[in-house]
């Protein structure tokens, strides 16, 4: 009794409290309405809403099935993995399991067989959702903790990772980085990525099975050792820069590197007694809606917040429609006790019935039109209510009229456009000879040179005469004794009258080319 009495008591600043509902109806001296605060739901299990994913291909042990033995029983390789057969696979389901006391099932790798290339693994959790933690995330090695592991982090469900923490029984050959331990983090460099070397030594395989990421020693800084206050680490949460989102996860992956050794260097002969098993992975946080939301439910595969204060999306993102008059702003744990709900408001709640699209934060009445019109529109809109693009850009029709990507550049090209507006499918106007959606083409029969020009020569119809040859569209270069823009005329060099004679016959034997090529001619053909 009076254990589970420390266990309530030990987990009460996280587990309830403050910022747990998110609105209640009270009466005021106007007649009763809704107060809103800021809320965000209940820590959680979270190991029960994730995928897993383990790589690479054929890392888990059992196919084909193989024997391993264990540090503490080196000789004693009895123990075997077998895949296809239920009592003897070690799946990576294994890791997210609820065990009966005392029996752990766990997910396991092949053994270093092909050692000295190194034995590696990537076990990767994925959400699908952003999630804050709020506790240590706790990974459970049977047999021995790696010598040598990372975890890292996404904030973009995979797009991009990010080193969370390092771990090595030697940072500095391992990592280049000095072991640092979490407690002995400050204020400023609570969000700090370091390397320990606390979970990576080698203690007995039954002693020691625990590798940590410090998530309340963290907290601690700035709650205090038993997190009692918690006032402390919101007010910090929001103020100080990036801290909240070094908390915030989309995904997990422990990047196995090297795995237990029992002593400081490898036995060749015995190679399987190296491997990594992991029994368990515990991450305890809360879905991040924003401080939108008491309440997140798994739904068709998916965490989803359900969002209050008029907001919607899978993180209380957005706005709901016609709740847009002002731009979306997450909610605020401060001031303390109950923090501030920021909710969306409604179109035509704050000034008459100004909606903006979420592009402009301030309307102002125009007297003398009698209007009330947005003021300095963002995201490259204009209008009464931000409705219109600028001028140079035109609507993304895939995107929503308060998106921030609602306007699109028109990109028209300089030269070959008449000015830098264009339509409502993008395309510009173009000046003559030039085309396609930009005007950086040039229709067939012209060549772009600083904007598109009608071509002086082609293959088809504007054909060089008398062996001339066109170059670039732009000219063509005549054979010796012709001139002219096609070369259509011949050169009055030597006696005038070679001159008079029209184009024919007479003028194409001189062109160099023909002239070359009748000097081989056989002599009978020559002129
Ligand atoms: C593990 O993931 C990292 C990226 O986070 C990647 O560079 C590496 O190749 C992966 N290793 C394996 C064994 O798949
Ligand atoms: C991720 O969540 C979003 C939003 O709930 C959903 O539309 C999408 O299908 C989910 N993707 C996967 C791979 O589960
Ligand atoms: C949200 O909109 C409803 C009307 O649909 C309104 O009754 C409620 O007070 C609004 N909530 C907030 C927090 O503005
Ligand atoms: C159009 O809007 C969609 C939705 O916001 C966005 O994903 C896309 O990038 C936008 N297109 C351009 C060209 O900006
Ligand atoms: C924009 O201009 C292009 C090219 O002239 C045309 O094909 C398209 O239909 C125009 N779009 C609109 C909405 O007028
Ligand atoms: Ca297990």
């Amino acid at each position: 009794m009076s254990y589970l009495v420390a266990l309530l008591l030990h987990w009460l600043p996280l587990a309830m409290g403050q910022y747990d509902i998110c609105k209640s109806w009270v009466t005021t001296d106007d007649g009763p309405s809704w107060e809103f605060y800021a809320c965000q739901p209940k820590a959680m299990r979270m190991k029960d809403y994730v995928t897993v994913r383990v790589d690479p291909a054929g890392i888990t042990c059992g196919d084909p099935p193989e024997r391993f033995c264990t540090h503490e029983n080196p000789y004693l390789c009895s123990d075997e993995c077998d895949a296809s057969n239920p009592d003897l696979a070690h799946p990576p389901k294994l890791m997210f399991d609820t065990e009966d006391e005392g029996l752990a099932t766990y997910w396991q790798s092949v053994t270093w067989r092909r050692y000295p290339e190194p034995l590696l693994a990537n076990i990767t959790l994925s959400w699908n959702k952003s999630i804050e933690l709020t506790d240590d995330i706790v990974i459970t090695f049977e047999y021995g903790r790696p010598t040598i592991m990372m975890l890292e982090k996404s904030l973009d469900n995979g797009r991009t990772w990010h080193p969370y923490q390092y771990y090595a029984d030697d940072c500095m050959e391992a990592f280049s980085m000095p072991a640092r331990r979490v407690r002995d983090l400050s204020a400023t460099s609570a969000n700090r990525v370091l390397c320990t070397e606390e979970y990576s030594r080698w203690a007995g395989s039954k002693k020691e099975k625990n590798v940590r990421f410090e998530v309340r020693d963290r907290f601690a800084i700035f709650a205090g050792p038993d997190l009692k206050n918690m006032d402390n680490l919101y007010t910090r949460l929001e103020s100080a820069k990036g801290l909240k989102d070094f908390f915030t996860v989309t995904d997990l992956r422990m990047r196995l590197l090297r795995p237990a050794l029992g002593g400081t260097y490898v036995q060749r002969e015995n190679l399987y007694k190296y491997f990594y098993a992991v029994s368990n992975i515990e991450v305890t946080g809360r879905c991040k809606c924003n401080l939108h939301a008491n309440l997140c439910t798994f739904r068709e595969g998916s965490l989803q917040c359900e969002c209050e204060h008029n907001t919607t999306g899978q993180d209380c993102g957005k706005c709901k429609k016609s709740f847009r008059s002002r731009s979306w702003r997450a909610g605020s744990y401060l001031p303390l006790p109950n923090g501030s709900p920021n909710a969306c408001a409604a179109a035509g709640s704050a000034f008459g019935n100004c909606e903006c699209y979420g592009h402009s934060n301030r309307c102002s009445y125009i007297d003398f039109l009698n209007v009330v019109t947005c003021v300095s529109c963002k995201h490259n809109t204009r209008g009464q209510h931000c409705q219109h693009c600028r001028l140079g850009f035109y609507r993304n029709s895939s995107a929503e009229l308060d998106d921030e990507n609602v306007c699109i550049e028109c990109n028209c090209n300089q030269i070959g456009s008449v000015h830098d507006r264009c339509n409502e499918t993008g395309y510009c106007e173009c000046r003559e000879g030039a085309t396609g959606p930009k005007c950086d083409d040039c229709l067939p029969n012209y060549y772009w040179r600083q904007g598109c020009f009608p071509n002086v020569c082609d293959d088809e119809l504007l054909l060089c005469q008398n062996g001339g040859t066109c170059y670039q569209n732009q000219r063509c270069l005549c054979a010796a004794g012709f001139k002219g823009v096609l070369c259509q005329q011949a050169r009055c060099e030597a006696e005038r009258g070679a001159c008079d004679a029209a184009p024919g016959a007479h003028a194409a034997l001189a062109s160099l080319p023909l002239a070359a090529l009748a000097l081989q001619l056989p002599a009978w053909l020559r002129p």
